[in-house]
């Protein structure tokens, strides 16, 4: 089988090529990716399975010379930082609409499996007290920028199963977690300051939950979906991880032996969504996954030791980074 993985140098699209060499011998993975400032070659395994085109997903020319030649499309490529939508939107219309409006066009040429990778964030938030969880059937209400052009991308995906017959799935996953992770996101950036002497910072007061997952769980969800996943279905991927965000510094600070309570903080997020939480019983019941990482705080104490010990991998981002956040004053 031919793969081409879009965004395949990013956090959860290099998870994902690395899986699959691991665990599918008769594959072999095209990434597409633009390699913007979120994409890293270093992430991209060195496998003769493997071939890395840098281009952009908005080339109609070279997206169609690509799909073409594939048996199947897994499209992890996006802008996919809230902060940044919130300082720019333009270049999350570009990718995430544009992009997903080009590969989908080209998968319909020439009659192409296609997997879209979206986010739970599509569905707005819930109070931290509300007891109902997201479902496939939640109505659709981003908040920022970056959901509201994954949420645009989701519904072209619907429209083109239902006017074009293209064979196309969905999945909406919670917050991931894991190696490869860029440093501007909230694990990672926390990590990575304690590394470097500086202390976490925390939006607001920090109640926010995420439904955090770790990102081998949701790769191989989008591989059983991929294989056994019904045409036109959306698929909510989630593992039952609930967390705030002050637990999830204070939990960081300990395993990194510090006082739990030697963080500050910041300017809210403006916008920030308060909760999500995904109810994953259809994939669960339907098609047999289960998460594999039950114990969210080993996850992170392993997620902290890959940091450690790959400093040349998140070295070269971290003080742009860090300048960008002065600037938005986060
Ligand atoms: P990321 O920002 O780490 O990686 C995105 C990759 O896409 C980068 O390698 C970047 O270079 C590439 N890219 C950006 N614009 C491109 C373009 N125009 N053409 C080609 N490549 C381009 O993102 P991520 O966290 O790995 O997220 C991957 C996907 O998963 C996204 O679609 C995101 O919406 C979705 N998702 C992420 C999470 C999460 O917690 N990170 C959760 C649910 C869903
Ligand atoms: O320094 C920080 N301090 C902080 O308190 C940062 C960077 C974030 N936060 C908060 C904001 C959020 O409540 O932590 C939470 C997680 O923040 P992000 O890592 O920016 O993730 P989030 O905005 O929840 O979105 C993520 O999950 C859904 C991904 O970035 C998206 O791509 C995915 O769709």
């Amino acid at each position: 089988m031919k793969l081409l993985v879009t965004g395949g140098a990013g956090f959860i699209g290099a998870n994902f090529v690395r899986l699959t060499l691991d665990t599918r011998p008769d594959v072999t993975v095209t990434v597409l990716d633009l390699l913007t400032y979120a994409g890293n070659t270093a992430s991209v395994p060195d496998d003769p399975r493997v071939t890395l085109v840098k281009g952009d997903i908005a080339d109609p020319e070279l997206v169609d010379s690509l799909v073409r030649e594939h048996d199947a499309v897994v499209h992890f490529a996006a802008e996919s930082h809230n902060d940044n939508s919130l300082d720019d939107p333009w270049p999350f219309v570009h990718t995430n609409l544009v992009g997903t409006f080009q590969l989908l066009e080209a998968a319909r040429r020439h009659q192409t499996r296609f997997h879209h990778v979206s986010t739970d964030e599509v569905y707005g938030d819930l109070d931290l007290d509300d007891p109902a969880k997201f479902t496939p059937e939640t109505p659709y209400n981003p908040s920022s920028p970056y959901s509201s052009t994954k949420a645009g991308s989701d519904l072209m995906v619907r429209a083109w199963v239902r006017s074009f017959g293209l064979q196309a799935t969905i999945s909406n996953c919670s917050n991931n977690y894991g190696p490869l992770q860029h440093v501007e996101k909230f694990i990672p950036r926390q990590i990575t300051n304690l590394l470097d002497g500086v202390r976490p910072k925390l939006y607001g007061a920090g109640l926010n939950v995420r439904d955090w997952i770790h990102v081998d769980d949701h790769n191989r969800a989008v591989w059983t979906i991929l294989e056994r996943g019904r045409i036109g279905e959306t698929y909510l991927i989630g593992a039952d991880g609930e967390v705030d965000n002050r637990t999830v510094i204070e939990t960081i600070l300990e395993l990194m032996g510090h006082e739990p309570t030697d963080y500050e903080h910041v300017a809210d997020r403006p916008g920030h969504d308060l909760r999500y939480a995904i109810d994953a019983t259809k994939l669960r019941e339907e098609l047999g996954w289960e998460p594999v990482y039950g114990d969210f705080r080993a996850g992170l104490a392993a997620t902290i030791a890959w940091y450690r010990a790959n400093e040349s991998w998140w070295r070269p981002q971290k003080l742009e980074t860090e300048l960008r956040y002065q600037r938005l004053g986060r």
